[in-house]
C-alpha cells in the first residue's frame, strides 16, 4: 500500500479512460481500480454519524402523533430515529432500526409477526403490555423486552396514561439479507396460552424445562428482563473492581446458551457510579446508548453532548466513545456485536 505514486495521468490518458468507463458501462461493468480503496478501507469509515434524541425535546412531538393518528390505523405509531448520516434509510446504524413508539390509554397495536427480531426498552408512563408468542408482561420502565424472529407480538395499554417505549429492529440487516417475511394475525390481540410470569419462570430462574434443548443460535424463551432484577445486579457488582473502559458493564443473554438473547441484536447495561469517567474505547458494532437513570457527557469521536434520563445517542462504528457520569448513570445500549462475532469480523480497541 505503500508504493511510490504512480505518475500523474496525462489530460487525453483521463479522457481516453472516461470514454472507456462509458462503453463498457452499457455492459454494467465499471472498473475495480477506481473504487477500490473506498471498498477495502484501511478502517471502518462509517456513513453513519454520531447523534443523539434528547428526551425532553421530544416527548411533546411524540404525544402529538397521537393526536393525528391511531394506534390502530398505524399498527404501529413510531416515530423512527434516522441516523442524519443515514436519512430515508430507515436506520440509526447501518444494520439497525430504532424508533419511539407511543401507545395511548385503550389502544392495541395489533398481532402480527415478521421475520425482524425486535427489542423494547420501556422509557415512560405504565400500564401497557406486550404480548409475545401468547404470553403477556406487563411493560415497566427500563424492562428489555424481545419478540425474537417470527414470534407473534402486539402491544395494549390498559392503564390511563401514554406509554411509550424505544423500539430497536434489525430492519436494515433483514433487508441486507433479503429474508423479510410478515404476517398479519386474524386476531387484533392473542389470546393468552400462559399465564404472565411463565417464561421467566420457566427459562429464567437458572433453570429450564428438562427436556429443553436449545439449538445454539435459538433466542432465548425468556422474552422480559425486568429492570429491578438489572439494577439489583449492577448494584451489587459496583461495590467490587470497575473496568477502566466500560466502568461495570454486564451483556443480557440466553441464560439457556450464554449466547445474545437474539442472534442479530445484542444488548448490554452498565453502571457508572457518580464521577466515573471511562476511558475512550473504539468497537466496530455501532451502538445504540440510552440513559435510564442519571445524567452525564459523552464524547463520540470529536463530539460532546450531555446526556440525561431516556435521552438516546448512537455511536458509530469505529467512533471512539467516552462517558462520564456526573450523577449514578444506568445506560442500556445494543448493537449488532453478535452478528460480527459469529462472522468473526467484531474488534474493539481500548485507548
Ligand atoms: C414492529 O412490528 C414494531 O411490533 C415496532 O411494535 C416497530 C418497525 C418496523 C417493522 C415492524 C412492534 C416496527 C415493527
Amino acid at each position: 500500500m505503500n508504493a511510490a505514486k504512480p505518475d500523474p495521468v496525462s489530460l487525453s490518458a483521463q479522457r481516453e479512460r472516461a470514454a472507456y468507463y462509458e462503453r463498457i458501462a452499457a455492459n454494467h461493468m465499471t472498473p475495480l481500480w477506481e473504487v477500490l480503496h473506498a471498498l477495502v478501507p484501511t478502517q471502518p469509515k462509517s456513513p453513519a454519524q454520531a447523534a443523539i434524541w434528547r428526551y425532553a425535546e421530544l416527548r411533546e412531538q411524540v404525544l402529538e402523533a397521537g393526536r393525528l393518528i391511531s394506534a390502530e390505523e398505524a399498527e404501529r405509531r413510531v416515530l423512527i430515529l434516522e441516523n442524519p448520516g443515514l436519512r430515508g434509510q430507515s436506520c440509526i446504524t447501518q444494520s439497525l432500526y430504532a424508533g419511539l413508539q407511543l401507545i395511548l390509554p385503550g389502544e392495541v397495536a395489533p398481532a402480527h409477526r415478521h421475520t425482524q427480531s425486535a427489542l423494547r426498552l420501556v422509557l415512560d408512563g405504565e400500564g401497557a403490555y406486550t404480548a409475545v408468542d401468547g404470553e403477556r408482561t406487563t411493560m415497566r420502565r427500563g424492562d428489555f423486552i424481545i419478540t425474537p424472529s417470527w414470534t407473534w407480538h402486539d402491544h395494549g395499554n390498559l392503564g390511563n396514561e401514554p406509554v411509550v417505549w424505544l423500539d430497536g429492529l434489525d430492519i436494515p440487516t433483514v433487508r441486507f439479507l433479503d429474508a423479510g417475511f410478515a404476517e398479519k394475525s386474524e386476531l387484533s390481540s392473542q389470546q393468552a396460552l400462559h399465564p404472565e410470569g411463565d417464561a421467566l419462570a420457566r427459562y429464567g430462574a437458572n433453570m429450564v424445562p428438562v427436556d429443553y434443548a436449545p439449538k445454539p443460535a435459538d433466542p432465548t424463551r425468556v422474552f422480559v428482563y425486568p429492570f429491578e432484577r438489572t439494577r439489583a445486579s449492577l448494584q451489587a457488582i459496583a461495590h467490587g473492581a470497575s473496568d477502566p473502559h466500560h466502568g461495570f458493564k454486564l451483556r443480557y443473554v440466553n441464560p439457556a446458551t450464554g449466547a445474545s438473547p437474539m442472534p442479530t441484536i445484542g444488548a448490554f447495561a452498565q453502571w457508572l457510579p457518580a464521577g466515573f469517567e471511562t476511558r475512550p474505547v473504539q468497537a466496530t458494532d455501532g451502538t445504540v446508548v440510552v440513559c435510564l437513570e442519571g445524567s452525564g457527557e459523552v464524547n463520540v469521536g470529536y463530539q460532546s453532548w450531555r446526556f440525561h434520563e431516556s435521552d438516546v445517542f448512537v455511536v458509530p462504528s469505529w467512533q471512539a466513545l467516552q462517558l462520564r457520569a456526573d450523577r449514578d448513570a444506568l445506560m442500556f445500549s445494543f448493537s449488532d456485536r453478535p452478528v460480527q462475532q459469529a462472522l468473526g469480523l467484531w474488534r474493539e480497541q481500548r485507548l
